[in-house]
């Protein structure tokens, strides 16, 4: 049976020599051999002008077909800009002082929907097909694709957390949205917490009947799952112990010359919590004098939706906590606080989780977090301080996991992360070590996929 993955993004990019070429990511990763394998399409929005409309891929051999669903700049500001980054976005991480209501985003979120469905079902002839939506930009295309393919097995897999049935209600829009969804044969979300309040979701404000998992609303069933993503395990375990990466790490630690490296590597988004963690180290320093000289901390923050005002906002913020700590406390050639807004290649990134004693892992909410997997797979000894308002944080109880919000436990927990004997952090990681093997981003795939087979049949 061959497969349709609808996303906002299109799974290839200009490379260097001009042809098209499969993105670096996750969920490229793990899908494109299954595309490969299977034929279908992706079908997505394709930002770059130049890619075409409709594309065999890979041009040379092709194995399934790349669809682009060209956006104009008000559909755009109001389905990407708009609905995902200033709507569900927020509401969905619990941060409702960031959610702008605008009715023109819902309208235009309701077109661009019904232009990607319209699309896929272009794209799909027959009715015995997989299409598997994927994040919060496609709540209401399910809806049009069932109508138009009511034999279809339709999956969706929501990546950021699904918030509590009362944070979800908050949204004018969520029985329209929830009964879009509800056309899937199967939802996925990370952990199991998500299942719950999706259930409960559709319980309280559609009325739906729940049975187990299962959600029976207006003659059709759906099943909500957890699927917790991993990352692609074993390329990420090659990369961190090339010459390439153990050279830069090295280089690293030499350049900052202090005896303990702590890092925190993140998109630039309200939600990662960059803010209260500078604060947190702040406040580490002003309770350790000790550790004066001999801590650095690295903070890369990738720049993300610039665009939007809250997060040129979080921008100027950073700079100015960065400057304050700096302007405080630095001392001869200490820099306590190293910090890069940039974006880095994944060897660089890798070279930083492998330099690191402690890694800062601290969102305020974050649907799962891939870079708390990626920097125990890469590092040797280090530990991970984690938010316990992440997805991972379920997955991962060797973790020291701390409140983002408490200024002084994770203080405190850095301190602990600088001080934890050998044995100690050994045995975490080796706990860590063991989940993350097994989240492994194809395994994800095949686990959904399977899953959204036996639903459809
Ligand atoms: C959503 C959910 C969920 C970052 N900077 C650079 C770079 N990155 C890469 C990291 C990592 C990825 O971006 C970020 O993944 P996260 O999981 O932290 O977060 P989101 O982007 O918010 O993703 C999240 C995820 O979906 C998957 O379901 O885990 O909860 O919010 O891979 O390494 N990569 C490169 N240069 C950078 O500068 N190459």
């Amino acid at each position: 049976m061959s497969l349709t993955v609808v996303a906002n993004r299109v799974p290839i990019r200009r490379s260097d020599d001009g042809e098209w070429a499969p993105s670096v990511g996750g969920l490229t990763t793990a899908l494109l051999p299954v595309l490969r394998q299977r034929g279908g399409a992706w079908i997505g929005m394709g930002e770059d002008p130049d890619l075409p409309e409709r594309q065999l891929f890979p041009a040379a051999d092709p194995d399934f077909t790349v669809r682009r669903v060209p956006l104009s700049q008000d559909e755009l500001d109001g389905y990407y800009y708009g609905m995902a980054n200033r709507v569900l976005w927020p509401v969905s991480h619990y941060m409702i002082q960031h959610f702008e209501p605008n009715p023109d985003f819902m309208e235009i979120y309701r077109s661009v929907n019904k232009r990607f469905a319209d699309a896929v079902v272009e794209e799909v002839a027959e009715d015995d097909q997989q299409i598997w939506l994927q994040d919060y930009h496609l709540m209401l295309a399910p809806q049009h694709i069932r109508k138009a393919r009511p034999d279809a097995t339709l999956g969706h897999f929501w990546h950021i957390p699904w918030p509590a049935m009362e944070v979800f209600r908050i949204l004018p829009w969520a029985r329209e949205l929830l009964r879009g969804m509800l056309h899937c044969d199967l939802v996925g979300v990370h952990v199991e917490e998500y299942v719950d309040n999706f259930l409960e979701s559709a319980r309280v404000l559609l009325g739906a009947e729940i049975e187990g998992q299962t959600i029976h609303y207006e003659g059709h069933t759906t099943r909500v799952e957890a699927h917790p993503i991993g990352i692609e395990v074993e390329r990420f375990k090659q990369m961190a112990a090339s010459d390439e990466v153990t050279g830069k790490a090295a280089r690293l630690r030499e350049r900052l010359g202090t005896e303990y490296i702590v890092i925190g590597i993140d998109r630039l988004d309200y939600t990662k919590g960059v803010l209260s963690r500078l604060e947190a180290f702040e406040r580490f320093l002003e309770d350790n004098p000790e550790y004066h000289g001999s801590v650095s901390f690295y903070q890369i923050a990738t720049p993300s939706r610039t665009q939007v005002d809250s997060y040129q906002q979080l921008k100027r913020e950073v700079d100015e906590v960065v400057g304050r700590i700096n302007g405080q406390f630095a001392r001869d050639n200490w820099v306590p606080v190293n910090y890069r807004y940039r974006t880095y290649t994944q060897f660089e990134l890798c070279a930083f989780y492998r330099a690191a004693d402690a890694a800062l892992i601290t969102p305020l909410r974050d649907g799962m977090n891939v870079v708390t997997q990626e920097f125990i797979t890469a590092t040797e000894n280090g530990a991970l301080i984690l938010s316990e308002l992440t997805g991972a944080a379920y997955l991962l109880p060797e973790a020291i996991q701390v409140n983002p919000y408490d200024r002084d436990g994770l203080a405190a927990s850095i301190r602990m992360a600088l001080e934890m004997d050998e044995e100690e952090r050994t045995t975490r990681l080796q706990g860590l070590k063991s989940t993350v093997e097994k989240l492994d981003v194809q395994r994800w795939a095949r686990g959904f996929l399977d899953s959204l087979q036996q639903q459809g049949q």
